[in-house]
């Protein structure tokens, strides 16, 4: 089957946006729904939960090594994480791609690594039910908001972002795919509370301390990885080095046209000041301020 030519700024694919259980989705992330919400979890699965542009490349390629590298090294150097790590709502079947829970009921690996944009109360019950471990990545809504407009105007699967000013407004609105920021992670951090399988990591404090998360992440999992093996890790998942990596970086996507921008962009905390004007920001914080009635505290520099 040809894949479509996806890499035009004004592609007519680009989809629309409608409401999808109280969320804006597009049909790339609900038209697999009912196999979706039917998903079998094992009790022995990894759910990498994030809100778009948080994080999840990142921390799903530490996972990835922490399992899997002394394992099957050529792998890592020969299949995309994409390839490996499932998108469990993803349905990219125009582009020949095979649904996300297709390839996580293939994968042989133990554990399964499994990705998700999905708010809390979206993701299939059965999770839950296995007691599942769950990494959550949140990061701040500023610079998150930013590397998601990026994001929208060099991928031809999400809607056009319009211009910043126009971007910041529906964000502020929640109006974005996979729904509001705000609730996204307030609602992730309100289920850690009940829920003791789930670890809720900062974009910010990979940032300051990568090594520091890596161990944290290790004793989540209990994993007895070594300093050195710790070490070496914390050198690979480094921003520059990921970048030129063609199995990480996400070159091998047919839809994403790095001529606007590339996946991994900048990779910084406080990016947003170069983005947002004063009245915007005062705007945000206003609005932030109103939304954001939780013990959740986000930094913005570091
Ligand atoms: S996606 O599309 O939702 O899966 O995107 P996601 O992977 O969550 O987020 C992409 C942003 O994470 C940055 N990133 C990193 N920053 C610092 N260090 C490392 N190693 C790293 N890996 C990924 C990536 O650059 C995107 O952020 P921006 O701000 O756009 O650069």
């Amino acid at each position: 089957m040809e894949i479509p030519d996806m890499a035009s700024e004004k592609h007519p694919c680009r989809p629309e946006m409608f409401d999808f259980e109280g969320i804006s989705m597009t049909t790339f992330f609900t038209d697999n729904w009912e196999k979706v919400k039917n998903f079998q979890s094992r009790p022995d699965d990894i759910l990498i939960a994030t809100y778009p542009k948080a994080g999840t490349t990142w921390v799903s390629y530490i996972l990835d090594l922490l399992y899997f590298s002394n394992d099957d090294p050529e792998c890592q150097t020969s299949q995309p994480l994409n390839m490996r790590i499932p998108f469990l709502e993803s349905c990219f079947q125009e582009f020949s791609m095979v649904t996300g829970t297709e390839m996580a009921d293939s994968l042989t690996t133990t554990p399964r690594l499994i990705k998700t944009h999905l708010p809390v109360q979206l993701v299939p019950k059965s999770f839950w039910d296995q007691n599942s471990r769950i990494v959550y990545v949140a990061r701040n809504a500023k610079d998150n908001a930013v590397s998601y407009f990026h994001f929208d105007r060099m991928n031809m699967v999400q809607p056009e972002p319009g211009d910043w000013n126009h971007f910041l407004e529906k964000f502020m609105k929640g109006k974005n795919v996979f729904g509001p920021w705000f609730d996204h992670v307030s609602g992730w951090w309100e289920k850690k509370q009940t829920y003791s399988n789930l670890l809720y990591l900062f974009y910010e404090d990979l940032v300051e301390d990568t090594g520091r998360e890596v161990e944290r992440l290790c004793s989540f999992l209990s994993l007895s990885t070594s300093v050195e093996e710790r070490e070496k890790i914390t050198k690979v998942v480094q921003f520059d080095i990921m970048k030129q990596n063609k199995m990480i970086n996400h070159e091998t996507i047919p839809f994403m046209d790095f001529k606007i921008s590339p996946f991994m962009r900048k990779g910084k905390v406080g990016d947003w000041k170069c983005h947002f004007t004063v009245a915007q920001n005062e705007q945000f914080d206003e609005v932030y301020k109103q939304k954001m009635n939780t013990t959740l505290k986000f930094r913005t520099e570091i």
